[in-house]
């Protein structure tokens, strides 16, 4: 892994695979909460205006004007003084593992950006809403957290100043729909966690109803060298259109899946082919999720494109989470697409009809399609059904995101399914 602090910001204390920055002390001689000491000479509105100039994006999937989200946070005597930082830590994408190494090696960053945040918004509370599975994240937070309050940086009158804030970590029950922000509230509420319509959006009625602001662990890791070394340096961090860095991971039959730290914009092909080593020998690349299981792929046409969210979706697919799932020649297309519908029917809460009955009837197709079993009109079924649970039939993107990977097979490997079903078997096999 990279390290150079100027570059790679947010793994500068995490080199190598052994090295852990948990404890506060070696934090802080690295640099760390710095960015929160300036930040608290700052006035809140100025903040949200340098996290707005730097051009950060939301780094869970969607990929919102951070900065932008946090204007959205009604100011001044008539707004409500209770205000809520909420940090979506519930990272059950498949094939992305890349806010576990930050929260496991590096928890006093994550801490960091949330303070900041909640300083901008001038909220007084802040929670961590952390996969059930994240237990050495989990404790390592905790420890974390127990720490800055100790040396002053949170709890009451931070650094003797005005300013105050718990951090609280809440462990999830588990249900990737906990992940989408206004589920992960009802949880956090502890009611049952089913989307809530929007608008209103959280920063106006979140977290018991008041202004709330959801951010990604990564990009909250952003906020402290963002706030210290300013919105220009930051911008220049990005080799393209698309401001700071990033961690991206490939996972597949690669020789050396992982997790990198690299600039936006950086190719794919430089990112499959130099950091994840390329192809596992005797395997060529079919194609690839560039962002997660819920989005489209791409084939090796695509390779030479910049990880920017505007060049992915142009492209025909979203940059996602940033962790590319490789798809070989070796491995079946339709199995793959099988393998993460029937994750996403498992994890569907069961409000919306298109997810909730949509999703296990594309399972039963797609599985009699995998066993050699499958009918030619079983993939305008398909598609018929991938439609019908697009944007504006949910009430959240969990169905139109398990849409994404379906429709797009039958696009890119439209020969494989039909051969499933002329041959009566799986060609792979
Ligand atoms: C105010 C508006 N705020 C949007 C805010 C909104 C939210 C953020 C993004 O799904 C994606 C999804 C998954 N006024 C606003 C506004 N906002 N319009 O911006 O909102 P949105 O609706 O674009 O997306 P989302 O519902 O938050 C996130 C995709 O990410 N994904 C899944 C990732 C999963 C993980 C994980 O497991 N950790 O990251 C991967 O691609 O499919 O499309 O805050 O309030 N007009």
């Amino acid at each position: 892994m990279l390290t150079n602090p100027l570059t790679n910001p947010l793994t500068k204390n995490i080199r190598g695979p052994e090295n852990v920055a948990t404890d506060i002390a070696r934090y802080e001689d690295n640099g760390g909460y710095r960015g929160w000491r300036k930040a608290l000479q700052l006035a809140p509105e100025e903040i949200v205006k340098r996290v707005q100039d730097g051009g950060l994006r939301g780094r869970g999937g969607a990929g919102f004007n951070t900065g932008l989200k946090w204007s959205f946070v009604p100011r001044g005597e008539d707004s409500p003084s209770v205000k809520y930082v909420v940090c979506n830590a519930d990272e059950m994408e498949p094939g992305t593992f890349k806010d576990r190494l930050l929260m496991e090696r590096d928890p006093h960053l994550l801490i960091e950006g949330m303070a900041i945040a909640a300083y901008a918004i001038e909220a007084r509370t802040a929670y961590i809403f952390i996969r059930g599975e994240y237990a050495l994240a989990a404790a390592r937070l905790e420890l974390a957290i127990a720490e800055a309050k100790e040396a002053g940086l949170l709890g009451s009158n931070i650094l003797g100043g005005d300013f105050s804030l718990e951090v609280h970590l809440h462990r999830s029950a588990g249900n990737y729909i906990c992940g989408e922000e206004t589920a992960l509230l009802n949880a956090l509420e502890g009611r049952r966690a089913i989307p809530r319509a929007k608008p209103p959006f959280p920063q106006v009625s979140g977290l018991w109803g008041k202004p709330t602001v959801v951010n990604n662990v990564e990009t909250f890791c952003n906020v402290p060298h963002l706030i210290e070394m300013g919105a220009d340096w930051y911008r220049g961090l990005g080799r393209g259109e698309d401001a700071g860095s990033k961690l991206f991971g490939v996972s597949g039959k690669v020789k050396n899946p992982g997790t990198w730290e690299l600039p936006m914009g950086t190719p794919i092909r430089e990112i499959i082919e130099e950091h994840a080593g390329g192809m596992q020998d005797g395997l060529k690349l079919k194609g690839f999720l560039p962002g997660g299981g819920s989005t489209d792929f791409l084939g090796p046409q695509h390779l030479d494109l910049p990880m920017d969210y505007d060049a992915i979706s142009k492209a025909g697919s979203r940059m996602g989470t940033g962790t590319i799932i490789v798809l070989d020649d070796h491995t079946c297309p339709v199995g793959l697409v099988l393998n993460l519908t029937q994750f996403f029917a498992r994890e569907s809460c069961g409000w919306c009809t298109p997810c909730r009955d949509g999703l296990p009837w594309v399972v039963k197709i797609l599985q009699r399609i995998e066993n050699g079993e499958g009918l030619p009109e079983d993939l305008d079924l398909l598609r018929e059904q991938a439609a019908r649970m697009g944007p504006g039939n949910t009430f959240c993107a969990l169905a139109p995101g398990a849409a994404e990977p379906i429709q797009s097979a039958l696009k890119l490997f439209e020969q494989d399914f039909i051969d499933h079903i002329t041959k009566g078997c799986c060609p792979y096999l």
